[in-house]
């Protein structure tokens, strides 16, 4: 057992320890505040509203059913940046801690502050998981619109969510080793903005197989002579009567999605958990429910 460097409840203390390592100067594009909000995502984009499972509780992706979902490739490297601040913090749940680095990386890249409550608790063993089948619910970026909106939809959010969420992938790049796709979306893929739906709704998008066969959406960008891509969800989001307007909108409005997304990506962080006027959670996933109380 590691001693803890801070008492039960300090989220300060984690949150600095958080923003202490996401500058990776040998890691991707020197940060590991992209691969941070992925597995934030990842861990609750779970939930499915008609049943109540999955969700931000039970960090499941420790286990091999859920870890070993292809559409959690290379989250390893998420886990494993975190597991320093687990260890020097051992009273933080897995569950709590992924999502706070989310909030955390969006937050320091220039983002909005998000809205984070602690008190998740984690799965004692892969028995939820299994029975649930907790894996194959995350979206499938080869897909289009309809796609988006069942996978979504069964979060329970909307269309305007659905496309103010969208704006995170502003964050990070596409791995070939991981996704299968490649290249980031953006020219300055560390800092937060709105970039994304500008470029989205004005540039000239071509579609591009590449090597392996996977088909994405490029645009050669001479100024920085980058290359930047689009999964084939990104265009649908164009494409689509009911998303497009909002592209438009939060492309020309900053503070709108700004707004917007924080909102959103805070809504995502809860989905499955059930709070009492004190914030307390009261659907604990096991024995160790309500660490903070
Ligand atoms: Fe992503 N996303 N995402 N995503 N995503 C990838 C990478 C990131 C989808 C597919 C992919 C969201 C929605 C969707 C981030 C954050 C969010 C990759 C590349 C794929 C294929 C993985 C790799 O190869 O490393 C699909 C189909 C989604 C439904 C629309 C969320 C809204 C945008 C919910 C979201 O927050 C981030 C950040 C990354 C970059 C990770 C990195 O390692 O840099």
């Amino acid at each position: 057992m590691s001693v803890s460097q801070s008492k039960k409840g300090d989220f300060a203390a984690v949150r600095q320890a958080i923003k202490a390592l996401l500058h990776q100067p040998e890691y991707d594009d020197g940060s590991a505040g992209p691969v941070l909000v992925r597995l934030a995502w990842h861990s609750s984009g779970t939930y499915d509203i008609n049943t109540d499972t999955g969700g931000s509780n039970g960090a499941g992706m420790r286990y091999e059913y859920e870890g070993g979902d292809p559409a959690n490739a290379g989250l390893q490297h998420a886990r494993v940046f975190l597991e320093p601040v687990k260890e020097a913090h051992p009273w933080i749940t897995y569950s709590d801690l992924w999502t706070l680095a989310g909030a955390v990386a969006i937050e320091e890249a220039g983002g909005p502050s998000i809205s984070w409550q602690g008190g998740r608790t984690d799965f004692v063993d892969d028995t939820k998981i299994l029975k649930n089948k907790i894996a194959g619910r995350l979206p499938d970026a080869t897909q289009g619109a309809g796609h988006l909106r069942k996978v979504f939809y069964r979060m329970g959010f909307n269309d305007q969510e659905i496309v103010a969420l969208s704006g995170a992938h502003t964050l990070g790049r596409c791995h070939g080793d991981r996704s299968g796709f490649e290249g980031p979306w953006v020219n300055n893929p560390t800092r937060f903005s709105n970039q994304y739906f500008k470029l989205l709704s004005t540039l000239e998008w071509k579609p591009k197989t590449l090597p392996s066969g996977v088909k994405q959406f490029m645009y050669y960008d001479e100024d920085t002579e980058t290359e930047l891509m689009m999964l084939p969800t990104d265009m649908a989001l164009l494409a689509d009567p009911g998303f497009e307007p909002w592209v438009r909108r939060y492309g020309e409005d900053k503070d709108l999605f700004f707004r917007d997304f924080a909102k959103v990506f805070s809504k995502l962080m809860e989905l499955g958990i059930e709070r009492d006027a004190e914030g307390r959670i009261t659907n604990t996933d096991n024995e160790l429910g309500g660490y903070l109380s």
